[in-house]
């Protein structure tokens, strides 16, 4: 009975499999003839669409009529991945729709994988707001995510000769998860100038005018909670030409070609996300992206706000806007625009309720990644907003002024403007300023920005403005559709799937450790993943590797400061020691693969250089008779959100390796460990606090700690260090072109050898081989290794995004859940 929550849904299989076929022979107008994967995957989509959409409707009539907070999650990237499978388990109808399928014909496993990856995001922040989405639907929070509709996502990653290739992500063309709000539209403005007029009370008017208008169209996607009949909405917005007077005047004066040209500038704006993911480059367009989006959806937060009728007082009572990283920081003086020039508040009273509204979270300490923008580009794409964040500016330094009266060096500092030329808006000040609470995502990070990027603030705000919520993920998706044998198990041990909606039960699963049954099934669940992974690999890039070795991962973007080449050269290490000794030895080594993924930046040549040498490592490693299964390098082609649910399942040990202080919390760290497997990790991001979670003996951590890092690259920087030996072999041997022409790493090999080393390689990496042999020895025993695989899974409650969320809710956005009725 706990099944039946919904009005409309599939009890029996053939219910199903009518559902199915009606949307084959109607909606898609096929016949049943010809029914191949394709069409069975959007049939039973359609299906399922129809089951979320009864219960979508109820979710926002019910948020609409309760009289009480929402949350707005601003994010310009929700790297959602599939939402088929996703959508049958929250619902908890796959069982029915896998035994329907069946009688059709078909594999389960073959229709999910025909969806294409909604993949409009970079990595950790974008999967991180997909992940928040489904914890709060989950949880019941009234909740809405706000995004662009991009055409196209981030690129498709070829590997070619070794080297990556951008292919373009053309996702849309059937997509049976989004619905088109054509009658939901905003007028979004641009360029222009402002005019200031005194009006009959002497009060002076600001309107900005004679800009150029481009139209945002709503398309709404359901996000169904798991277990709950809550469902809530993503919206994504969709730019295209705006038709106003002038487009028609064009059109009829036979300028068609330039009407033609409006129009697609106009669709440029949503069409394609940004690639870096840590570097901000100002271009322009990416400017009036953020803008686009900022600005309809305020619209329609405070369009939805003023149907109630309440007063602009209570605004924040109402409406809690989290601004994920800086992207929608322009929202903030677009809320004022709104309050001081449409709605004729004081500046006073608007942005008492604007900072009430906001709360910003950080994502980086890194300075390439902060993003400013050039004060002639806002001022003339947003000179109505440049005004608006210099008097933010003026009132916040006249602050500071009048309680540091002493610091006059701080003003400089703190400005929201940096004096360059030409002058930047700092974004990261501008979100501080202009929201109620600021927090980091793990508690490195966040005692990191209080003592370096946001220093000052802290003095000027005090420390209570400066918060952590350490991330999470959803165990819906990363645990029970990436791992449903694993799931399963837990369950049968626990007695259900309460665990999945409060992960700490998971604690429980200590008590079975000892037994010997449940040890065995939990091993043989890795092994299957390990084989199925195996398959994969050899079925894709033509490599065998076998399942009994250790399976060691990196998969994430690339990137210097998680150092990929790190690891890389640790294999060529490894290498170098496997064929310096005899073949009785060497059958004695612990086999292993690595298994490497993850995209660089089309204009990151560093990061693609790492890609080619790892490409070229495999290529030699691999083909190398003398070393057969001993070792073997795979570079895993396109990493993205659906092959990692199949690649965290069959880790045995998994590398979260950055320079420590580098990286702010990580989080596939955390699926690696609730999948089963063990991290190897430097003392930085959540890895920090995993450790203090499962314990130190269940975990490798090796590398200087980040209190360190400054004085390390002093001595760089001073000459003052030895490259480390072992290192330095690796090096000797890439230049003597074991791993083809040498001429095509040296800038690797140099930015460490005479470039100051900033992510200090050498400096850790001892510590890393070692660390490395170790991992080796302690797998040797299988049943130890297995203890505190289990172990560290019954104690990775805490790092479940529902956790995350309520922390959210209650120290930032001070919401309440809002659960359905129970028979309704
Ligand atoms: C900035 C300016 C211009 C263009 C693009 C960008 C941009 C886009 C994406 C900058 C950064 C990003 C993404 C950053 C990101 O994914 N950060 C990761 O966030 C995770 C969730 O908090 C953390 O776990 C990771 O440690 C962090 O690297």
């Amino acid at each position: 009975a706990w099944r039946k929550f919904s009005a409309k849904e599939f009890t029996t299989k053939d219910q199903f499999e009518s559902e199915v076929v009606k949307h084959i022979e109607t909606t898609l107008a096929r016949s049943l003839f010809n029914c191949d994967e394709a069409a069975a995957y959007a049939g039973t989509a359609l299906a399922f669409r129809d089951r979320l959409v009864i219960e979508w409707n109820r979710t926002q009539q019910r948020q609409t009529f309760a009289d009480q907070k929402r949350v707005y999650y601003l994010s310009l990237e929700f790297l959602m991945g599939r939402a088929l499978d996703n959508a049958m388990l929250n619902v908890q109808q796959k069982d029915v729709a896998t035994a329907g399928l069946e009688d059709l014909g078909f594999r389960m496993e073959d229709i999910i994988s025909q969806e294409r990856d909604a993949a409009l995001g970079n990595g950790g922040l974008g999967r991180l707001a997909a992940c928040f989405l489904d914890s709060l639907a989950t949880l019941n929070y009234p909740a809405w995510g706000y995004a662009l509709r991009y055409r196209y996502g981030i690129f498709r990653q070829e590997i070619v000769d070794g080297y990556q290739v951008e292919v373009p992500d053309y996702w849309l063309d059937f997509n049976p998860w989004e619905f088109p709000r054509h009658d939901v539209t905003v007028d979004i403005q641009f360029y222009g100038e402002v005019r200031k007029y005194m009006d009959d009370a002497g009060k002076q008017i600001s309107v900005w005018e004679n800009g150029e208008v481009v139209t945002a169209v709503a398309y709404d996607a359901p996000i169904p909670g798991y277990g709950t009949k809550t469902t809530n909405n993503l919206r994504l917005w969709s730019s295209k030409a705006s038709h106003g007077e002038f487009d028609f005047t064009k059109f009829n004066s036979g300028e068609y070609e330039a009407s033609v040209a409006d129009q697609q500038r106009a669709e440029t704006i949503s069409a394609v996300l940004y690639p870096n993911d840590s570097l901000d480059r100002g271009k322009e367009l990416r400017l009036k992206q953020q803008y686009f989006w900022c600005a309809a959806s305020l619209y329609d937060i405070v369009r939805r706000f003023k149907k109630s009728g309440k007063a602009w007082k209570d605004f924040s009572n109402q409406v809690a806007i989290q601004l994920n990283d800086t992207h929608p920081t322009l929202a903030i003086p677009e809320l004022m625009r709104i309050l001081i020039d449409q709605e004729g508040l004081e500046w006073d009273e608007a942005w008492s309720i604007t900072q009430a509204t906001f709360g910003y979270t950080n994502h980086t300490v890194l300075p390439e990644a902060l993003e400013k923008w050039s004060v002639p580009l806002v001022q003339q794409l947003l000179p109505r907003h440049l005004q608006i964040i210099y008097d933010i500016n003026l009132q916040f330094l006249q602050y500071v002024q009048r309680n540091f009266p002493k610091e006059r060096e701080m003003l400089g500092r703190v400005s929201i403007i940096e004096e360059s030329e030409p002058k930047r808006v700092r974004m990261a000040y501008l979100a501080v300023i202009g929201s109620h609470k600021v927090n980091g995502v793990a508690e490195l990070h966040s005692d990191l920005i209080k003592t370096t990027i946001f220093r000052d603030f802290v003095k000027i705000y005090g420390p209570d403005k400066f918060t952590n919520v350490t991330n999470g993920i959803t165990p819906r998706r990363w645990l029970h559709q990436a791992n449903p044998r694993l799931s399963e198990l837990i369950a049968a041990k626990l007695g259900g799937y309460d665990f999945l909606k409060d992960l700490n039960l998971l604690s429980k699963l200590e008590a079975f450790v000892d037994d010997k049954e449940f040890r065995k099934e939990f091993q043989e669940i890795k092994y299957a993943n390990k084989v199925r992974l195996a398959k994969y690999t050899k079925d894709v890039h033509g490599i065998s590797v076998n399942p009994n070795s250790l399976f060691d991962i990196q998969v994430k973007r690339m990137h210097e400061y998680k150092r990929q080449q790190l690891n890389i050269f640790g294999v060529i290490h490894r290498y170098l020691e496997l064929k310096s000794m005899t073949p009785d030895q060497r059958k004695k080594v612990q086999p292993r693969v690595f298994f490497f993924g993850g995209k660089a930046a089309p204009g990151y040549w560093m990061a693609k250089m790492v890609i080619h040498l790892i490409n070229q490592v495999g290529k030699v490693v691999n083909n190398d008779k003398e070393i057969g299964d001993v070792l073997k390098v795979v570079f895993l082609e396109d990493y993205n959100v659906s092959k990692a649910e199949m690649i965290v399942p069959a880790s045995d040990i998994s590398e979260h390796i950055s320079t420590a202080g580098t990286e702010a919390s990580g989080t596939s760290n955390m699926k690696f460990v609730l999948n089963g497997g063990l991290l190897i990790g430097t003392c930085d991001g959540a890895n920090i606090e995993i450790t203090r979670e499962v314990g130190e003996d269940n975990i490798f951590l090796f590398g200087n700690l980040s209190e360190d890092v400054d004085d390390l690259r002093h001595q760089h920087f001073y000459g003052d260090y030895v490259l480390d030996p072992m290192l330095a072999a690796v090096f000797a041997s890439i230049r003597s072109g074991t791993f083809g022409d040498a001429g095509q790493f040296s800038a690797l090999v140099d930015s460490i050898v005479d470039h100051g080393d900033y992510y200090l390689v050498s400096d850790d990496f001892k510590s890393y081989v070692d660390t490395q042999k170790l991992i080796d020895e302690t797998y040797k025993d299988q049943e130890v290794w297995l203890t505190k695989t289990i172990t560290a899974v019954s104690r990775m409650g805490f790092f479940s995004s529902d956790r995350c969320i309520d922390e959210y809710a209650e120290m930032i956005w001070n919401v309440e859940p809002l659960p359905p009725q129970q028979n309704g």
